[in-house]
């Protein structure tokens, strides 16, 4: 009876004739090849034509001009495996293991039917051997076998661009976590034969997660951590390789009235994207990087190992925040980008203020390289006080601003003033303390009570606490003084008895 059902499913769907109950089809008859796939059965033009042509390769946020071409070519690509050590975060170094000496590595983009001659070097400084596993590859692997590469070797192999798409590529050399979780991951768009409609931008963004034996902003070193990326409990999540990646006087750019793309991708190696642009709707996603988009949509998935293309036209000028809508990605572990866009004011369509320091936080300044230059002063033993003070300031300016104001002066009976306060005049260690362990009950600050909890920010890193309440020491009429790192460890190991525990 099953086989019957069957039989007539399949006799439906293929309007094939001659299917009783009890006949074993004829091999010969092959019904699933007559039905028309698409994608890959429609993507082979034939031979490639005119001259080979060299790709034009980017390195993030960058893409490619469009092809422009109406018929299938030989692409030459030459991709080279760079290990290299930079800033995952201020003050922060990390080896990283690239495609192109950038993360995300270089964006790579072809036609649909474009036979692709690609040409992996692994430079001979290495220390790993590498591959390539393409996601837009038809054929077992994606290219990862033919493409295994020791220090200072070429390997080369050729694929036929089936499916048109927006696709990652990916190191897939064992240990396979390992090598993603170090950078080594990219985008190749394989345009469809009509091309993408033209917009006025087009940015390449990627995130990933990355495993550091340190905490979060911990200064100096840091090497890669086995277990924290099997327990999948990253240190990093961020777009484009690196914390301020793109902020500051890295963030992206626009003007009103113009068409912006993204092109989106997840390297990984763990977590899934909810993709999110503050202040803005996607007007157009081609979700999963396909070819069906899906309109007026607030936050795209993008799985690990995967990519998606949006479309917005700008309206209003200012500053609109990319982030993984997992949200402690954004604000604790660096998922958060800034697309700046310039223009007369909208009032019209909206009438709001600027997204400023309180919600984006020390993440949208580029002045966190004063805690970059406090951590090279501390390594050359020549920290002073003035460069915590300034590191200090960088770091209160979203942490601490965002309740007591910049200016120190809180707000009237809900945040205390850090200006003046009799309360850190008191004991100047309350402030390393209290950052440390956060404070609840009933206090009396230059004489007005406040019974309130401030949460512990024990995530910040010693340094970090050190230099953020030496500023706070020093500025607004209080005492001054100076806080190590040394100290705030200590601190940090006892609990007050007015300790918060954190609500
Ligand atoms: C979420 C809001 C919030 C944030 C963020 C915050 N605080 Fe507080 N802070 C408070 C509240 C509320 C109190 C009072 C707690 C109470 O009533 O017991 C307080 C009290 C204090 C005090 C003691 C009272 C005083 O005014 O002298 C100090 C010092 C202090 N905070 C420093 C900091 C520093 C430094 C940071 C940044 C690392 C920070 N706070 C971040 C809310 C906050
Ligand atoms: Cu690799």
């Amino acid at each position: 009876m099953k086989r019957f059902i069957a039989c007539i499913a399949i006799a439906t769907l293929l309007a094939a004739a001659g299917c009783k109950q009890g006949d074993t089809p004829a091999p010969a008859a092959k019904p699933g090849a007559a039905y028309d796939s698409g994608g890959s059965l429609k993507g082979d033009f034939g031979p490639p034509q005119g001259k080979p042509i060299e790709a034009v390769l980017t390195s993030p946020p960058h893409v490619p001009p469009p092809t422009g071409r109406d018929y299938p070519a030989k692409v030459v690509v030459e991709l080279d495996v760079v290990e290299k050590e930079m800033e995952i975060s201020e003050g922060t170094t990390y080896t990283f293991w690239t495609f192109g000496g950038t993360v995300p590595g270089s964006f790579i983009r072809v036609r649909q039917g474009d036979t692709v001659v690609f040409h992996l070097r692994n430079m001979p400084d290495s220390k790993m051997p590498h591959n390539i596993d393409l996601h837009g590859v038809t054929g077992p692997g994606g290219g990862a076998s033919s493409s295994f590469t020791a220090p200072g070797h070429v390997t080369r192999f050729t694929f036929k661009a089936l499916n048109a798409g927006l696709f990652v590529y990916h190191c897939a050399t064992a240990p396979v976590g390992m090598h993603i979780a170090n950078g080594m991951y990219g985008l190749i768009l394989v345009e469809p034969p009509e091309g993408m409609p033209p917009v006025d931008r087009e940015y390449y963004v990627m995130q990933g997660d990355f495993y550091t034996t340190g905490k979060y902003r911990e200064k100096g070193h840091q090497g890669f951590d086995m277990q924290k990326g099997i327990d999948e409990n990253p240190t990093y999540v961020v777009f484009n390789g690196a914390e301020g990646s793109l902020t500051g006087d890295n963030a992206l750019t626009a003007n009103t009235g113009e068409n912006v793309r993204l092109y989106v991708g997840n390297g990984g190696p763990n977590l899934v994207s909810s993709f999110h642009v503050i202040g803005e709707i996607f007007d157009k996603v081609w979700f999963e990087g396909g070819t069906r988009y899906n309109e007026n949509v607030q936050t795209t998935l993008i799985p690990s190992g995967g990519a998606a293309i949006m479309d917005f036209h700008v309206e209003v000028p200012g500053s609109y925040v990319l982030v993984d809508h997992s949200i402690f990605r954004a604000f604790n572990k660096g998922a958060l980008a800034i697309l700046k866009a310039d223009g007369a004011e909208r009032p019209d369509i909206y009438s709001g203020k600027e997204v400023d320091a309180m919600y984006i936080g020390d993440q949208a300044n580029a002045n966190l390289a004063a805690v970059g230059a406090a951590v090279k002063a501390e390594k050359a033993g020549e920290l002073t006080v003035d460069d915590q003070i300034e590191a200090g300031k960088a770091l209160f300016a979203g942490t601490c601003s965002t309740c007591h104001q910049a200016s120190g002066e809180g707000m009237p009976g809900v945040f205390p003033p850090l200006a003046n306060s009799d309360y850190i005049a008191a004991d100047p260690a309350h402030v390393p303390q209290v950052i440390l362990h956060g404070l609840q009950g009933p206090i009396k600050v230059n004489g007005k009570d406040y019974d309130s909890i401030m949460p512990p920010m024990s995530q910040l890193t010693d340094d970090e606490v050190a230099n953020i309440a030496t500023y706070v020491l020093n500025s607004w009429g209080n005492p001054g003084g100076q806080v190590t790192k040394e100290q705030a460890a200590e601190i940090r190991k006892v609990k007050p008895a007015n300790a918060s525990e954190g609500h």
